[in-house]
């Protein structure tokens, strides 16, 4: 089988449409600059910088798709990339005011911004820091790390530099988030039912009191599309837990966790144990569909958890 990575961070890289997103991430990729066509939805491409692996949604800047499902990817992801054209004046307020969304929905990811196309004649990094009201920014969140770019994917200046200073300070930012893990559910996209496990200190009392039939609900409703639409992502808070949901090809995967857990952890953890399980089980899971029957090796999911996120998943005991 070959090998791929487990544990991958998701950030996000938004900005306006025609900004230049995909043309940067086709660029980490193939390390050319190449034409691209407006992003419809979002695309997902894992990305190593430094031996940690990232997962990028880059997210379609339509205003369309800004209204769909900017603010459930930018809440739940480790680190914030916003592009901006910096040669489009027009567009800049329209930019900003997105920009500052962002930034509400997560108050603590990394945020690098990336003044792209600085090949073309484009406004200088004073007046753009001035026009993003950037010094504004450690009140808003007095912890969050953040830093502004001049860069062109066109000549690929710069974007090493950039890379380097997000990865840096995700890496740091990620160390000291964890969640408690109260319950895990696997089902397939479907709605099926294949795996669950409770970790909360009394499963019975909380399937007494409505929590666990509650959250089958939702889980359902995320499965049928009637929460969090078709594209794979949602979550929600109790009073006294949060659940984010995931689904991906063939599964879908809920994490409940308290109230303190950081949900963006809670999100790359459902998301790796998704992506894992389609690529490590095809056959069992085309078998279950078939069959219904499942064959996990016992203690797979404690196992796998421990191993891949061992510093920031606290398993309720
Ligand atoms: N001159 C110049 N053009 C660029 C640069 N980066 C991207 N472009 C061009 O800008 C246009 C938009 O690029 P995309 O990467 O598709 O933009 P996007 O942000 O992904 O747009 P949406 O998917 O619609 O949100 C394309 O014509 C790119 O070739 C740059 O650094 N310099
Ligand atoms: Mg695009």
């Amino acid at each position: 089988m070959q090998e791929y990575p487990r544990k991958r961070i998701p950030i996000v890289i938004v900005g306006l449409e025609f900004a230049g997103k995909t043309s940067f991430v086709l660029r980490l990729q193939t390390g050319e600059f190449v034409n691209t066509l407006p992003t419809s939805g979002l695309d997902t491409e894992i990305l190593e910088i430094q031996g940690t692996f990232f997962q990028l949604f880059d997210l379609g800047g339509h205003e369309r798709f800004r209204h769909m499902f900017w603010k459930e990817y930018v809440k739940l992801s480790q680190g914030i990339v916003f592009m901006i054209d910096a040669s489009d004046l027009e567009k800049l307020d329209d930019a900003v005011e997105w920009l500052w969304k962002c930034l509400e929905w997560n108050l603590e990811a990394p945020l690098v911004i990336l003044a792209n196309k600085a090949d073309l004649t484009h406004i200088e990094l004073p007046k753009l820091i001035d026009k993003v009201n950037l010094r504004k920014l450690p009140r808003q969140s007095p912890t969050r790390s953040f830093q502004i770019f001049e860069i062109s994917v066109k000549t690929g200046m710069n974007i090493d530099r950039a890379l380097n200073w997000f990865s840096q300070k995700i890496a740091v930012s990620l160390s000291k988030k964890y969640i408690k893990l109260e319950g895990i559910y696997l089902f397939l996209r479907t709605g099926v039912p294949i795996v669950s496990h409770l970790f909360m200190d009394q499963p019975e009392e909380a399937m007494d009191n409505d929590i666990v039939p509650g959250f089958l609900n939702a889980i359902n409703e995320f499965a049928s599309g009637v929460m969090g639409g078709s594209e794979g992502l949602s979550s929600l808070t109790t009073e006294k837990h949060s659940i984010v949901m995931v689904k991906h090809e063939t599964l879908l995967c809920a994490i409940i966790t308290d109230l303190e857990s950081d949900l963006s952890v809670a999100r790359m953890v459902a998301e790796s144990v998704v992506m894992h399980l389609e690529k490590a089980y095809p056959n069992q899971l085309l078998k279950y569909q078939s069959k219904g029957k499942f064959l996990f090796p016992e203690n797979f999911l404690v196992d796998y958890l421990q191993q891949e996120f061992n510093e920031n998943v606290v398993i309720s005991t």
